[in-house]
């Protein structure tokens, strides 16, 4: 399309907010119009993660640089995209995809390909006066999510507390986003009143929720949120509920199968570690639960979704990896039914909407996801309404990485007006059966 064609490539080395160095890409078309991509970073980074590219050298951010990812776009990636047209997303993605030439991404780095992925997306959006949502949606794209937002971080974002990754809480009976948005605020508001009754120092782990200081038990998490909830004046269960990303693969021991709770001191068979989440459903307002079983435990993957799968929704992360080809392969197993959607374990919008369209196929709900080292960046929000996902992760309600995507959806909200749709605690009828 006339004006549309890319005519630059800027790429820079800019910090996320665990402060570790990363990729930031503008692109600039020919009619003037910008789009800039600036690419997160997990901690519990899956092993078939697309591989993020760091320079290695220990005396410079401890290995953490981006200066060969960088070098890579300004060497490789930005001379074969320069005169593409930006609206054509899967032809330029493809041909980064075949530059690179390897299966995860390893040559060039998931991190550059990304960067130029979501700078292009953004840019035709703009050049086009869109939302990114209706560019990368059409007229139909208008699902708001429903929140999932993390109220005590453990696990790899709060090193030496719980074994736990993520305890989050999502708005059930609410009527819109903002108004869901504003029942988590609740929660999190009255949580901290938990925690301070409870003696509790008030530090935030990586995502803005609180930093679990003392706790004898992971378990322990589960009754302050769960008090935090009635504090605040709502129903557990019917109005917010309980989400748990276990992140298991972080204290799964490969060599005997078993799981193990260091803070306890406690191991578990992959029974044993089934029956206790089972215990807890039964126990607590708990709609969700993620990676309950390690990346490489199909079988507890399998297990759980025999023993849950019909009662809560069960999502894949480090297991699914928004692969298509492991998502098939949980399918066909019977493992889990949704699927962690991050762009930066794929490394490019398209095969990034890729897997979305696949988890829809198969009937598993799609749960578009930050990560724990996040930036100022908001696609993964016009992401979420732009696929008419349902549900969106971003960590907690502090710290403006975070805040930057859920004030997004807020005004995307008030653009779609009443034609916006929001599907609220109904979205986990499609997982019941
Ligand atoms: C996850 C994410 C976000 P990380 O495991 O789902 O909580 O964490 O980005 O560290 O993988
Ligand atoms: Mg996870």
């Amino acid at each position: 399309m006339s004006g549309y064609n890319i005519k630059e490539v800027k790429a820079r080395q800019v910090f996320d907010s665990r402060a570790n160095p990363t990729v930031e890409v503008d692109v600039i078309l020919e009619c003037g119009a910008m789009g800039r991509g600036t690419v997160p970073s997990g901690a519990s980074t899956g092993i078939y993660e697309a591989l993020e590219l760091r320079d290695g050298d220990e005396k410079r951010f401890g290995g953490k640089g981006v200066s060969k990812a960088i070098g890579n776009i300004e060497r490789v990636l930005a001379p074969a995209i320069v005169g593409m047209d930006a609206t054509n997303q899967a032809a330029i993605d493809d041909k980064m995809i075949a530059l690179d030439g390897t299966p995860g991404k390893s040559n060039l780095g998931a991190n550059a390909i990304l960067g130029c992925s979501m700078a292009v997306a953004w840019a035709a959006a703009n050049a086009a006066k869109q939302p990114l949502f209706r560019y990368l949606g059409g007229c139909n794209a208008r699902t708001l999510p429903v929140p999932m937002v993390q109220i005590i971080g453990g696990g790899a974002h709060a090193v030496g507390s719980v074994d736990i990754q993520d305890y989050l809480v999502v708005p059930m009976s609410a009527g819109s986003f903002a108004e869901g948005y504003e029942m988590v605020v609740d929660v999190y508001n009255a949580t901290k009143k938990v925690f301070a009754k409870a003696g509790k120092p008030l530090s935030t782990a990586d995502e803005g929720g609180f930093w679990p200081t003392g706790f004898k038990s992971n378990e322990e998490g589960l009754a302050l949120i769960t008090e935090g909830i009635a504090l605040a004046g709502y129903k557990p269960g019917e109005d917010v509920a309980i989400a748990l990303d276990i992140a298991s693969s972080e204290f799964y021991q490969k060599d005997k199968g078993t799981y193990t709770f260091h803070l306890e001191d406690r191991e578990f068979t992959r029974e044993g570690f089934v029956d206790l989440l089972c215990s807890w459903v039964d126990k607590y307002p708990i709609i969700s639960i993620e990676d309950g079983a390690s990346e490489l435990d199909w079988e507890g993957s399998v297990l759980l979704t025999q023993k849950l799968g019909k009662r809560i929704q069960l999502i894949g992360d480090d297991l699914f990896t928004t692969s298509i080809p492991r998502v098939k392969e949980g399918v066909e197993r019977g493992a889990c039914n949704a699927v962690l959607i991050k762009m930066n374990q794929i490394g490019t919008i398209t095969e990034t909407l890729d897997a979305i369209e696949y988890t829809k196929t198969v009937g598993y709900l799609p749960v578009v996801s930050a990560r724990s080292g996040e930036t100022e960046d908001c696609s993964i929000v016009h992401l979420s309404i732009g696929t008419n996902a349902g549900q969106l992760k971003v960590g907690s309600v502090a710290r403006s990485e975070r805040t930057v995507k859920w004030n997004e959806a807020i005004r995307m909200e008030q653009l779609l007006g009443a034609q916006g749709i929001y599907p609220s605690g109904a979205i986990f009828d499609r997982v019941k059966r």
